[in-house]
């Protein structure tokens, strides 16, 4: 029976448009999982989305679409994309789907029932506008909101919490117990380092947002984003369930691999497998961690900018040359640079010279001395035969020890040492000049032999890589199916080819000055489309006006029971009726101090639960570093407008 082979890519945030980033994860596990494939193996490729938390809410809310629209869309873009890229996955999981769904719903109450999940309270700092909670080690400067820089107030919330402190121990002895657990070295010592430095428990849900799974046993509890995305590699294989069958096959089977960025390091290695202990379910995955891609001015993210999309590149440059580049430039184990110096120079110099050169000059000799067809020749060597054959065997056995150590940028550099060989080759031997010589036909054969033979391996190699040019070199080259298969690797399988008549060029060769400078205008465009910080501050007369800015008055108002900073005051609105806010301003004034008064608030924003007091509006206070001063009206009457 064939060996099994499980590979994932994280599930993605549909938080924007996909970005290269993201492409590359799910390129390199396209690649690992065509070449499991190619050697045999039974192979299952998850990757799928992340579609729930607060996050996704808000985006959701800026977009006027209900969250699951929202999703839906990005989702649909997505599975296109990949489409586009050919990528070969099996299954697209979606963390709002109820196949996913009933599982984590299972997942927390069996952590919950057997004690390793308990309520408590979580502290933190909460920014009111952004209706998030952050550590203190994430917030800026002077206890500022990471996200709008806007103040936070330090808070209390009802939180449930996965007991990590408990499986310190015991994760760490199979980390030490399993050498390759995760890879690369670094980050498992990077793993180690903060486990050894002691666990806190992990908040696993929240009570100040609706857009995820509800706590079955306490619905006012949605599930908070780990315990969801990370169960997806359970969900997706049908753990338990009545149809089990893929996570008997492949979770059980001989290898799975968890491909992920830099990033999610910490879930993955350590939040992970502890829920999998405490689900007493045999940790039989391994981690992949690569570094980012990063552009020269520094960190792409979809909410930041200074992103690049794949779609545009595909579109001007094709998709073996993307492809090609994400899964080269990137070295194990650290960052890589997108440059658009750097992508153009790949295509011209390792594709279209040294790859695409080869092929097209073999082809042509062949057709120029031999009619277009070439046999296996033994008598007539070259010294040089030996040589090159050696580096192909080599060559094979690298490749294959890399492609293992999920080492695919050197796998296919690998290759382009058989490549650059066979180039030498043709200089070492000039064919030309054996051409001259009646006398040197067989040896002249055994030339163009060779170089048909070592790119039929090389386009072997190269077929998780370059979808494309792959089967172009074994049409264009004449080989037959069955020579393109693994296990036919070998230097000297090929006996006779015929080559096309008519070769064309696998990568057209790029004007430098040109393409850089148009591929800076893409990149460029697409930064000045995305919204910079600066836009995001100008709002629309439009946008403005549909803002409900009221006069009201204050009938009562008292201190936030679960609160310092908060006051929750019930104003009257005139013909709206009444309503209560809650607002940041009791360091400022007394609760009976603001009975009576007129103040104005926007009456017509989303009610929003913040502590347990439902707030339906927002109060308009002006602050700085030293006071807070509420926005107070004399003359005017309740339910009058402001404008
Ligand atoms: O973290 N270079 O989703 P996400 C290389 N939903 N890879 C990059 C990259 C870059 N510049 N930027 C992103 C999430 N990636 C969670 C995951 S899994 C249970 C939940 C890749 O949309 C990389 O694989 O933020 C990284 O880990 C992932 O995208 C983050 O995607």
């Amino acid at each position: 029976m064939a060996k099994t082979y499980y590979i994932t890519t994280p599930i993605y945030y549909p938080s924007g448009k996909l970005h290269i980033g993201n492409t590359y994860t799910t390129v390199l596990c396209d690649a690992l999982r065509r070449y499991k494939d190619m050697r045999g193996y039974d192979t299952f490729y998850l990757t799928g989305m992340d579609e729930h938390g607060k996050k996704i809410e808000t985006v959701a809310k800026e977009r006027n679409l209900p969250p699951i629209k929202h999703v839906d869309e990005i989702a649909e873009e997505t599975e296109k994309l990949w489409e586009r890229m050919r990528i070969s996955h099996d299954d697209f999981i979606r963390t709002t789907e109820k196949r996913h769904k009933t599982v984590v719903q299972k997942i927390f109450e069996r952590l919950l029932d057997q004690g390793d999940i308990y309520p408590g309270m979580y502290e933190g700092y909460y920014c009111m506008h952004c209706e998030s909670f952050f550590t203190e080690s994430q917030l800026e400067e002077g206890n500022l909101c990471p996200d709008c820089g806007r103040e936070t107030s330090k808070l209390q919330e009802e939180s449930y919490f996965l007991r990590l402190s408990k499986y310190e121990k015991k994760l760490l002895d199979f980390i030490e117990k399993n050498p390759g657990f995760i890879t690369p070295e670094s980050r498992k010592n990077e793993v180690v380092a903060f486990l050894r430095q002691g666990l806190q428990d992990l908040s696993v849900s929240r009570t100040t947002f609706d857009w995820g799974i509800k706590v079955v046993s306490n619905p006012k509890h949605v599930v908070y984003v780990w315990i969801d995305a990370l169960s997806n590699y359970l969900s997706a294989l049908g753990y338990s369930t009545d149809d089990d069958a893929k996570f008997q096959k492949y979770w059980f089977g001989d290898e799975v691999v968890h491909v992920v960025g830099k990033d999610i390091l910490r879930f993955h290695a350590i939040y992970w497998p502890i829920m999998l202990m405490a689900l007493d379910i045999p940790i039989t995955f391994r981690l992949h961690v690569h570094g980012f891609y990063m552009q020269k001015e520094g960190k792409m993210s979809k909410s930041k900018g200074g992103v690049i999309y794949p779609d545009t590149l595909i579109e001007n440059y094709g998709l073996d040359e993307l492809r090609y580049f994400l899964l080269r430039e990137l070295p194990y184990g650290s960052d890589g640079v997108f440059t658009p110096e750097s992508f153009i120079d790949r295509i011209n110099f390792d594709l279209a010279n040294d790859f695409g050169n080869l092929l097209n000059r073999t082809i042509s000799m062949i057709n120029k001395y031999f009619q277009g067809k070439v046999t296996a020749y033994s008598e007539a060597t070259t010294p040089y035969d030996e040589d090159l054959r050696k580096v192909a065997e080599a060559t094979v056995a690298d490749y294959e020890t890399l492609m293992d150590e999920l080492k695919v940028a050197e796998a296919i550099k690998t290759a382009w040492k058989l490549i650059s060989r066979a180039n030498k080759y043709i200089d070492e031997t000039t064919p030309w000049l054996l051409a001259k010589d009646e006398s040197k036909s067989g040896e002249l054969e055994n030339v163009l032999y060779h170089l048909a033979e070592s790119l039929r391996i090389v386009g072997i190699l190269l077929r998780p890589i370059l979808l494309e040019a792959s089967r172009a070199l074994f049409k264009q080259l004449g080989v037959p199916k069955s020579l393109r298969e693994y296990e036919t690797v070998t230097f000297g399988e090929l006996s006779e080819i015929t080559v096309t008549k008519k070769p064309s060029p696998l990568f057209p060769r790029l004007d430098v000055k040109e393409e850089v400078q148009k591929l800076q205008k893409v990149i460029r465009g697409e930064e000045e489309s995305e919204k910079t910080e600066e836009d995001e501050t100008l709002v629309s007369l439009d946008d403005f006006t549909k803002l409900d800015v009221r006069v009201a008055k204050v009938v009562e108002c008292r201190n936030h029971p679960n609160a310092d900073k908060l006051l929750v005051l019930t104003v009257d609105v005139g013909d709206l009726g009444t309503r209560q806010l809650v607002a940041g301003v009791a360091k400022h004034y007394e609760p009976k101090e603001l009975e009576g008064k007129l103040v104005v608030a926007i009456v017509n924003l989303e009610p929003v639960n913040l502590r347990g007091e439902k707030s339906e509006g927002m109060l308009l206070a002006g602050s700085n570093e030293k006071t807070m001063e509420i926005l107070f009206v004399k003359d005017l009457e309740p339910g009058d407008p402001v404008q």
